[in-house]
């Protein structure tokens, strides 16, 4: 038998801190039962996939001394992604400094080979997976405001209770 190639899979997020996480679960918690495990709530900025150590190394590297100009995310509108079934919460207004951010991680990581996704970047924080309800069509009542503080590198980790992100390295926004 052959062992596994080595690597881990791994993505850009924008963290929240202890108080957004807190308002974001107990959303979570009030929309569905389904909801992810509040350690779990993050927004991905850019996914990584399956990583080899050489390759985690020069994206480490690539992002050495990334300032990000701060924003505030204005969390007010909730949807869902049909396949998956992942209910979402995200802003219905995208700050420009969020979308150079993301422009700026894609430009250092495609100096290292990495494949850009394709598909445009879809700002969301998943709140539910195999949800098996509809996203609710009222409006949401306050918006969750997230000044976004941290970009961490995570690695998603399968486990028998399900999946884990564990952050492996962070980048202070505006500081
Ligand atoms: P999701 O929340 O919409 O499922 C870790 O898996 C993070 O990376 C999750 O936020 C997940 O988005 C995202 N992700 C997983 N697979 C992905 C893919 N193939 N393309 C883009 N993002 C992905």
């Amino acid at each position: 038998t052959q062992a596994p190639a080595p690597g881990r899979r791994l993505f850009l997020a924008l963290w929240p801190d202890p108080v957004v996480r807190a308002e974001l679960a107990r959303l979570a918690r009030r929309l569905t039962p389904e909801h992810v495990p509040a350690a779990n709530l993050h927004l991905t900025l850019v996914f990584l996939g399956f990583t080899p150590p050489d390759r985690e190394a020069g994206y480490r590297a690539a992002l050495d001394g990334l300032r990000p100009v701060p924003f505030t995310l204005e969390l007010d509108r909730l949807g869902c992604f049909r396949g998956p079934r992942v209910l979402w919460l995200g802003p219905s207004q995208i700050p420009p400094a969020l979308t150079a951010l993301v422009g700026e991680l894609q430009r250092r990581l495609a100096a290292c080979d990495h494949e850009p996704d394709p598909r445009p970047f879809a700002a969301h924080v998943t709140l539910a997976r195999r949800f098996s309800g509809s996203a609710p069509a009222y409006p949401l009542p306050s918006p969750i405001r997230w000044p976004a503080a941290r970009i961490v590198l995570a690695e998603s980790r399968s486990q028998p209770g399900g999946v884990r992100y564990e952050p492996l390295a962070d980048w202070p926004v505006g500081l």
